[in-house]
């Protein structure tokens, strides 16, 4: 626990109820993925979700999370990758999910040959009234914004970029085992997302078009022939202290009517500090191969800061993106967002 944390609990102890040192002690303990994290946890969080919808665990997400982490990068044929993997496909059976698995070799921008897997959780299969959730659970093979170039060609942890997103998706399928919503849902971990060329390799005319490589895949070949869903969203980097969520271009080019419903479910649950009512740019996602090749109107719920150098968090595409840089707090303003959504569909 941190000196902040601590002064906190000792003004509670001479000057409040029981109640409030409760909650200002549980919050240190609770709330941080990262042990450094100082942030106490807003109100609207500690009170029970609206009725009959689950509530996210948080704690379950950063566990899903670190697991993945663990493994050490997941990028494409290496043995952590298979083992991460074989991970998700053990746990989202054990969560009662209908799992299918896309083994397919993808060639990255400079040909070579990536052993991709797309993952597809399927909850009530039969049912024709879906909603499509997908996150990339793949890690860039290189650090290439990192601040000091002796790291540009390190493998990151991407506890942000990819594990976050799924370790959400992963406590949503055991939500969805504990209680059926009204709708068939399914979850899609992508791979090879983010084998998009590095910044030290000249010459790529086109290197925004170089990521993204499993959801193509999925988008023109898909598990089942004439997929549809209502809608999609995307989570990518959803974990950090402090996430800005501004409403991503092509999701407001092609999928107003969810975004918004989303921004407003958040708003209302008390998580607008985290969804902001303002536009971002233009982002080449996951998403866009979902609207472009599937029809299907997709958002993405992604950490833009107008501020940063890059347009997204300090951390992206460097060392930092670590455990570190993970928050409950954030996990659980998007988790709970997501099961507000999916429980009140009908
Ligand atoms: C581009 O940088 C072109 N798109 C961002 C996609 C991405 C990479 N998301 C996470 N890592
Ligand atoms: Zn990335």
């Amino acid at each position: 626990m941190n000196m902040i944390a601590i002064t906190i609990i000792q003004i509670n102890l001479h000057h409040l109820p029981a109640t409030s040192l409760a909650i200002a002690f549980l919050s240190c303990f609770l709330f941080s993925c990262n042990p450094a994290a100082k942030k106490s946890l807003p109100e609207s969080s500690l009170q029970p979700a609206e009725k009959d919808i689950p509530n996210f665990n948080a704690d379950s997400a950063c566990q899903y999370t670190r697991q993945q982490v663990d493994f050490g990068p997941r990028v494409p044929n290496t043995p952590a990758h298979v083992a991460c993997g074989d991970y998700f496909v053990r746990t989202l059976k054990r969560f009662g999910a209908n799992v299918t698995e896309q083994k397919v070799i993808l060639q990255n921008y400079a040909g070579t040959r990536l052993n991709a897997r797309n993952i597809i959780a399927s909850y009530q299969p039969e049912n024709i009234n879906r909603i499509l959730l997908f996150a990339h659970w793949d890690t860039r093979p290189f650090a290439d914004h990192d601040p000091n170039p002796e790291n540009w060609r390190i493998p990151i942890d991407g506890a942000n970029d990819g594990a976050g997103g799924c370790g959400v998706l992963l406590e949503i399928a055991r939500q969805l085992q504990i209680k059926q919503p009204d709708i068939g849902v399914d979850l899609i971990l992508f791979d090879a997302e983010d084998w998009g060329a590095p910044l030290f390799e000249n010459n790529i005319p086109h290197p925004e078009n170089s990521y993204c490589l499993g959801s193509a895949y999925w988008a023109t070949n898909p598990h089942t022939p004439n997929y549809n869903a209502r809608y999609g969203i995307l989570l990518d980097m959803v974990g950090a202290p402090d996430a800005t969520f501004y409403k991503e271009r092509y999701s407001i080019r092609y999928a107003s009517r969810i975004l918004n419903k989303v921004w407003e479910t958040a708003q209302s649950a008390g998580f607008g500090r985290y969804f902001i009512q303002a536009e971002g740019g233009f982002i080449e996602d996951d998403h866009v191969q979902v609207i472009k090749h599937r029809n299907i109107p997709c958002i993405d719920i992604i950490h833009l800061d107008p501020d940063g150098d890059t347009g997204f968090g300090h951390y992206w595409h460097t060392l930092h993106d670590s455990m570190d840089n993970i928050s409950k707090e954030t996990l659980y303003a998007v988790g709970q967002t997501l099961l507000l959504v999916i429980y009140n569909e009908k």
